[in-house]
């Protein structure tokens, strides 16, 4: 495969910026080798600097879910780019946005629009402690909310005990008050609570956690955070920047039925622009400023053109039978790249909620972080490597998901598919020549 442009891009960028990205995950640091420079990406394909073609199982983390470049999303934003991009005042479109993820969405009663999915957390995590006025709160392990500096914390020495810095930078007076718990873990989950329910501001999970490949939520998991943290005072936030969307039109919280006091959206809402949201019931939101004294602003907050992508994203995915094509199509993939790994016999767990999806290099049964970290991330990384140059794009690591879009056709499937044994059967020779 040609990568000379890329590799030349790559050289200047790393003389420019950190790692030569402007996220770290793009580096492809967790597979070898030198990130492609994307140069052009229409439906399910994306196009690199040397013009190389792949079916796209990445959509940008997420958002593309109608795949790359659609006509309406394109055409809303070029109607609405002639009109100024940006005015830093309120526009109708902020309330036809609104107005559009509170119906789909009803926990979210009244919402805040900000720029990213890690504002939506940061934001909400303030909240719930200005609203509660308690300081700590728990977050799940493997479990992924953006860079805010109170998600950036591991579990300290015992799982229970209070948090580390997981990077330089953040403050360890800060860390101390965030608590990691096991993903699934509702024994650990009700035995904090029954100590110090009553100190924890908030509880934050993703419903279907993401960012550690896809894991989904134990039976009762969900319902038992619900449960403990209603008895307590304390707020539920479910971080759907991921499953907000993509999932159903109501998210995770409408396919689980689980209702959180708080939600954090991103990705999806933005239509490929940059966007987040948080939002709950009226009571809690009355606290943000300017109506209440909890602070938080944004130059870019509801930009018009992001707005209007958003909508038109909405719009789209308002139509009847969108869920049950993503659905169907996902179903289609992951079956076809079982029956791969059953019949070459290589050990493999796949999980998979909707179009969110993931395959692992274990035999071990996927529930939580302990269970992830078995998969054979060498085989991930010949098998990345394997299937790029059969021109599917994965994630760059084994620890994200994969994201079907209802640009995928059948023949996209089965193409993939097929690339995947190729790709499987190369990841398997190359490890036996290893030895
Ligand atoms: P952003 O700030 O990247 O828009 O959103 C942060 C975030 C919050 N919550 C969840 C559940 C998320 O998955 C994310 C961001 N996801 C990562 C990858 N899974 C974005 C990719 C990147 O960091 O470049």
């Amino acid at each position: 495969m040609k990568r000379k442009k890329s590799e030349r891009l790559f050289a200047k960028a790393q003389t420019l910026m950190p790692g030569g990205v402007n996220s770290p995950v793009r580096a492809f640091k967790a597979v070898g080798g030198n990130p492609l420079f994307i140069a052009k990406a229409s439906g399910s394909k994306i196009y690199d600097a040397d013009g190389n073609k792949f079916i796209d199982y990445v959509a940008s983390w997420g958002p593309l879910i109608l795949g790359h470049a659609h006509p309406r999303i394109v055409k809303a934003i070029a109607r609405y780019a002639a009109r100024g991009t940006s005015y830093g005042a309120p526009t109708e479109l902020e309330i036809v946005m609104a107005e559009k993820v509170s119906k789909a969405i009803p926990s979210m009663e009244t919402l805040r629009m900000v720029s990213s999915g890690t504002e939506a957390v940061m934001s909400a995590i303030r909240l719930a402690r200005g609203y509660t006025g308690r300081n700590k709160i728990v977050k799940f392990e493997g479990c992924y909310h953006g860079h805010a500096d109170s998600l950036l914390v591991k579990a300290g020495s015992g799982l229970l005990s209070l948090g580390i810095p997981e990077c330089p930078g953040i403050v360890p007076e800060l860390a101390k008050f965030t608590l990691n718990l096991p993903y699934n873990g509702a024994g650990e989950v009700r035995e904090l609570f029954a100590r110090e329910g009553g100190e924890i501001a908030c509880v934050i999970v993703e419903p279907v956690a993401g960012n550690m490949g896809v894991v989904p939520p134990q039976p009762g998991f969900l319902k038992t955070l619900r449960e403990v943290t209603r008895k307590s005072g304390t707020l539920l936030i479910f971080d759907e920047v991921i499953t907000g969307f993509r999932l159903s039109l109501g998210g995770a919280q409408e396919l689980y039925n689980i209702k959180p006091d708080l939600t954090c959206l991103g990705k999806i809402i933005g239509g490929g622009l940059p966007a987040g949201a948080y939002g709950g019931p009226r009571k809690i939101m009355e606290s943000v400023a300017p109506l209440g004294p909890v602070y938080q602003a944004g130059t870019l907050s509801g930009n018009p053109l992001a707005m209007a992508a958003g909508i038109e994203m909405l719009n789209l995915m308002s139509k009847k039978k969108v869920y049950a094509d993503l659905e169907k199509k996902s179903q289609k993939l992951c079956d076809g790249l079982r029956k791969n790994a059953e019949t070459l016999g290589i050990p493999a767990r796949f999980t998979r909620v909707g179009s969110m999806f993931s395959m692992f290099f274990t035999d071990k049964e996927i529930v939580d972080y302990a269970s992830v970290k078995t998969s054979d991330t060498e085989m991930f990384k010949r098998y990345f490597n394997a299937m790029l140059e059969e021109g599917i794009y994965l994630a760059p690591s084994q620890f994200e998901a994969g994201f079907v879009s209802t640009a995928h056709t059948d023949e996209d499937i089965e193409t993939t598919v097929s690339a995947a044994k190729r790709a499987l059967k190369k990841a398997k020779t190359c490890n036996k020549m290893n030895r």
